[in-house]
């Protein structure tokens, strides 16, 4: 065992765990090189993120419409990106500065501002070697997918059986069965499962089949959805009873968490598309009622809205079955990871997961991981310095584990629980 004799070496020996931690990144929209154009990479993905487009509308003129935008082809999209945003908007965002960090990790100088130079490399790669090295040089052991067998083309893939890497897993999405049932009812129906519109006893029965037979498909980590922020549980609806008779019921029975992602405002500016979500304040007691409800369940959970991590972070001491996660999407900007990571950890210790990417693009993973990991380093600097202070010398290896924990340990032990 290796001695820490010094705040400056308590110091180095933080951020050298932070730094080389290996991470698995539990929430990502990424998809294997075999489900061919869903899998996005490349510099005109990384530009036309729906974050930068929705940057871009702040600052393009006004006769820039939401039609001639979406009208574009994609590389004419990013170029309008990469000019207002990037040469005349300074690159500052969290989500401009990521698409130079991203570049830069590959080894590209762009400090020359040549987007000719990055399309050219990335014409030069191969796919399924990219996502390796991606993977590599991030340091991520596996990412979990979003995989929607509501949705035909994603659901054509995985029927086909074609290979998925080992280094990426599944989640399998469920959001139709929550927030539009008649789209999930056509699905279900057109798949030879008996579900009724005004779904009686056997409509629920089937909807558990649907999802234990699609279980069975994709081995996924956990059923996934993401929530408006007006999201209640307990409450007369059709949406509580698909819950209580279908999904928590499916969930438990194939050994699958459930993971909420609650307090997204859809379509606040439907022009924007994908962009045009806002958040709004959720209500945490839905969170624990449903760990209450169903103790022998487990949730896994994340809110948008900053002003309810508080409140989350305190019903995750008290309820077991729930581990929280991530900084998710208006979150994942370095002030607010460093402040809620830091109220994680003083109300959890390590018993939550800091971070998840939610790469759209494989890309992504390069910057949303190492400016996450900048700031952890100085977040747990500030801890262990402060147990330092109580004469407490915790060791290189206790570090590691710690820095580990937050970064995947902690998800694994949950799954294990
Ligand atoms: O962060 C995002 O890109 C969002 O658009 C969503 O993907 C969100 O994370 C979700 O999974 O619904
Ligand atoms: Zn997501």
């Amino acid at each position: 065992m290796t001695r820490i004799d010094t705040v400056g070496a308590l110091e180095s020996s933080v951020r050298s765990a932070i730094a080389s931690a290996t991470i698995s990144d539990i929430h990502t929209h990424l998809f294997p090189p075999s489900h061919g154009n869903l899998l996005l990479w490349g510099v005109d993905e990384l530009l036309t993120y729906h974050y930068l487009v929705a940057e871009l509308f702040t600052l393009a003129p006004r006769e820039l419409s939401y039609e001639r935008f979406w009208a574009m082809p994609k590389a004419a999209q990013a170029d309008m990106i990469w000019e207002h945003v990037f040469l005349r908007g300074g690159a500052l965002s969290e989500a401009a500065r990521g698409v130079l960090t991203a570049l830069n990790k590959l080894g590209l100088d762009m400090g020359k501002r040549d987007l000719a130079q990055a399309r050219r490399y990335f014409a030069g790669r191969d796919v399924d070697e990219h996502l390796q090295t991606v993977l590599d040089l991030a340091n991520i052991d596996y990412a979990v997918m979003t995989n929607n067998p509501f949705n035909p083309a994603e659901a054509g893939y995985f029927q086909r059986g074609l290979p998925i890497p080992e280094r990426l897993k599944t989640a399998l999405r469920i959001d139709p069965l929550l927030v539009d049932w008649p789209s999930a009812v056509a699905v279900m129906s057109a798949g030879g499962y008996d579900v009724k519109l005004a779904p009686d006893a056997k409509s629920f029965s089937e909807v558990r089949r649907f999802l234990i037979d699609w279980s069975r498909r994709m081995r996924p980590v956990y059923f996934a959805a993401s929530l408006e922020n007006d999201f209640l549980y307990p409450q007369e609806s059709l949406q509580a009873q698909v819950i209580e008779k279908a999904l928590v019921p499916a969930a438990m029975e194939v050994g699958c968490p459930v993971a909420l992602m609650i307090g997204v405002r859809r379509n606040l500016n439907p022009g924007l598309i994908d962009g045009g979500a806002g958040v709004g304040v959720a209500d945490v007691s839905a969170v624990t009622s449903l760990c209450s409800r169903f103790p022998q369940a487990k949730f896994l959970v994340t809110l948008l809205a900053r002003v309810n991590q508080h409140e989350l972070a305190v019903a995750a001491r008290k309820f077991s079955n729930l581990h929280i996660f991530g900084c998710w999407w208006f979150c994942n900007t370095p002030s607010i990871i460093d402040e809620m990571t830091r109220q994680r950890i003083e109300l959890l210790g390590t018993a939550f997961t800091a971070q998840h990417s939610d790469a759209r693009v494989l890309d992504q993973l390069l910057y949303k991981w190492s400016h996450t990991r900048a700031v952890m380093a100085e977040v747990l600097v500030d801890k262990y310095r402060d147990l330092w202070q109580t004469s407490w010398r915790p060791t290189p290896e206790e570090i590691q584990r710690d820095a580990r924990a937050l970064l995947g340990g902690s998800f694994a032990a949950f799954l294990a629980k």
